[in-house]
Formats: structure tokens, sequence, C-alpha cells
């Protein structure tokens, strides 16, 4: 999601695949042989890997338009610092909410 509101803030026109987590495809298991999760951004053949290192990249490719992180390199380590920390704190919740959500399932909510 991250990555796509990069790409939306610097109007960088891109394609969008659906990727079934079920049933991973070929391109994936190819663009991300170590973690084999979404998302992977690839630019000019290549891909990247990691949603926040993505947004660096992304900021980093196209400087000039809407820049995501700060200039002054302190604050732009504080500003990874915190993307890491909300990463690492909203990930957890997900998770459990997500459990919470297949455990109603059976009950057809
Ligand atoms: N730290 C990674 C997390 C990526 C991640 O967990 N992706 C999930 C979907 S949101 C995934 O691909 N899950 C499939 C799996 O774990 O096999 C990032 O920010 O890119």
């Amino acid at each position: 999601m991250r990555v796509r509101i990069a790409l939306a803030e610097k109007e960088i026109k891109y394609e969008y695949k659906e990727e079934d987590l079920r049933n991973k495809s070929d391109l994936l298991l190819k663009m991300n042989p170590i973690h084999k999760k979404i998302p992977v951004l690839i630019h000019n053949g290549k891909p990247v890997c990691e949603s926040l290192i993505q947004v660096q990249y992304i900021d980093d490719i196209w400087p000039h338009k809407s820049p995501l992180l700060p200039t002054d390199p302190y604050q732009r380590a504080i500003t990874k610092f915190w993307g890491d920390f909300v990463e690492r704190r909203f990930s957890f919740l997900l998770f459990i909410f997500m459990g919470f959500c297949f455990a109603l399932l059976p009950l057809n909510f």
C-alpha cells in the first residue's frame, strides 16, 4: 500500500499485477527469491524488494516531484526509524487482527 501511495504522490504511471499468495507466480519467485513476498517493485526489469526500501528507491529515482524524505541526513534517518517502527508494530497488530477474522469465518459473519 505504501508503495502505491508513493507512486501516486509522484504521479508515476505503472503496471499493477495481482498476486495469488496461495499460488505464487513464477515471476514473484524469480523477482523475490529470498522472501517470496509482495510487493515487488520491478523497475527497468530489475526487482526492488521490501516496501520501505521501495519507497526510498522511488524517492531516489524521482527526487524532484513531491519528495518523500527530508534532504537533511539526520532528518532522513529519523524518518526511516519511525517508518521501521510503525512497520514492526503495525505488522504485529495486523497479524492479530487477521487471526481474529479467520477465527470468526466459520461463524459465517
Ligand atoms: N516487510 C515486507 C513485508 C511483505 C509482506 O509481508 N507481504 C505479504 C503480503 S502483505 C506477503 O507477501 N505474504 C505472503 C507470504 O508471506 O508468503 C515489506 O514491507 O515488503
